[in-house]
């Protein structure tokens, strides 16, 4: 434990003598360390510092202001709706700031740990966790219906604009400086650029956006199981984490983001592409749970995007790790030199799959609704 980050840790109002600063999370972008303190009647508590990435998120006042803005309000609404949903908590620094700037220009925020939680990166062993999981995230977006998004910051401006996305791709083909990486991408690139086309993902659900036929909501816009505090004994879903990209969005970019996490039976590093498939029987869970609590505010065509949003986030997601191979790592890094290739590659192969299951994800939609429907009308 080195006293910088000792005295990081202190700058802020914490209860308590520093114990440990452990790194924790698989957060690709900011890096997580997770604060244990004891105070003077040996009581124990839990924080969870951040460094935030400024090379992506360039005003860190503005995304913290954000993420203030969201907190108080959700706060605000699980007390009001009798909730039993945790909310991140900002601790302030010693000057009543809600993050900090050292003197080299780094960012760092401080949250109260979600007392008794535990994260997960696959559900597979317990099915159970991942409706929780969408039970959490449809409550989430239920939460911010009436927020007032124009209060918010596009942190990261046309964050899922899909299409803007495709340009961008397009352009880092052109522009690709690392011939040796253009040559080891080639197939991969034609193999995204077909289904692009042949399935319209650039721009399915954008256009739809754009004419109205999809409201634009308040969004999470990064659902992945592991943005999710589970109760470490009972496995309730108790908080929604990583705030940084909450902006305006389509529900079927938060649906989708966690079907692509969380249903493909490999992990986003595997490079076991054969064995990538669709877990259906994880398809239902989170169907179940996130129509549960949102079905009373969904329009139809958002219910009938729902699936389409699965296969566009994974669309785009692996087309991110592409560019960003073809752009020699800049964004994501990397662990290994083909790293971001192989992880565009779980990805397509990934999307094939849901492509092949798009029939299937619509009938589990319609069959958990029908069922929320005859239970509700039941009561
Ligand atoms: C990043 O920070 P993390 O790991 O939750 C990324 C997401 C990607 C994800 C892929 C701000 O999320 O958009 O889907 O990696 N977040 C940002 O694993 O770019
Ligand atoms: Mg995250």
């Amino acid at each position: 434990m080195s006293d910088n980050k000792i005295n990081l840790a202190n700058s802020f109002n914490i209860i308590g003598q520093v114990i440990s600063i452990e790194p924790c999370g698989n957060g690709r972008i900011n890096k997580t360390f997770k604060i244990e303190t004891i105070d003077n009647n040996n009581n124990k508590h839990e924080y969870i510092l951040q460094r935030i990435n400024t090379n992506l998120f360039t005003n860190p006042k503005l995304l913290m202001n954000n993420i203030e803005l969201v907190t108080d309000f959700v706060k605000e609404c699980a007390t009001k709706d009798g909730s039993d949903m945790d909310v991140l908590n900002i601790v302030k620094t010693n000057n009543g700031e809600n993050y900090l700037e050292d003197a080299d220009g780094n960012a760092y925020r401080v949250y109260d740990y979600i007392k008794n939680s535990k994260s997960v990166d696959s559900c597979a062993d317990n099915p159970a966790l991942f409706c929780e999981c969408g039970r959490i995230f449809g409550e989430f977006q239920n939460m911010l219906r009436d927020f007032d998004a124009s209060l918010l910051t596009e942190t990261i401006p046309d964050f899922h604009n899909t299409q803007k996305r495709y340009n961008t791709f397009i352009e880092a083909i052109k522009n690709c400086k690392n011939i040796e990486r253009f040559y080891k991408a080639k197939e991969t690139i034609k193999t995204y650029m077909q289904l692009a086309e042949k399935h319209h993902l650039p721009t399915i659900i954008t256009s739809k956006l754009r004419n109205g036929t999809l409201p634009l909501r308040v969004t999470h816009n990064d659902t992945k199981l592991n943005n999710v505090a589970f109760d470490r004994n009972s496995n309730r879903a108790l908080a929604v984490l990583d705030l940084d990209t909450v902006m305006p969005g389509a529900v079927c970019y938060d649906f989708g983001d966690a079907i692509r996490f969380g249903c493909n039976t490999e992990d986003e590093e595997s490079t076991d592409f054969d064995n990538i498939q669709f877990n259906e029987n994880l398809f239902r869970e989170y169907t179940k749970g996130y129509l549960s609590s949102a079905y009373n505010f969904l329009t139809d065509e958002e219910i009938e995007s729902l699936h389409k949003g699965a296969m566009v986030m994974t669309f785009e997601c692996g087309m991110r790790f592409l560019t960003d191979y073809l752009q020699d790592d800049v964004y994501f890094g990397a662990k290994y030199e083909d790293n971001n290739l192989n992880r565009a590659k779980n990805q397509v192969t990934y999307l094939q799959r849901l492509i092949e299951k798009e029939p299937t994800m619509l009938d589990i939609i319609h069959s958990e609704l029908n069922d929320i429907l005859e239970n509700s009308n039941n009561k």
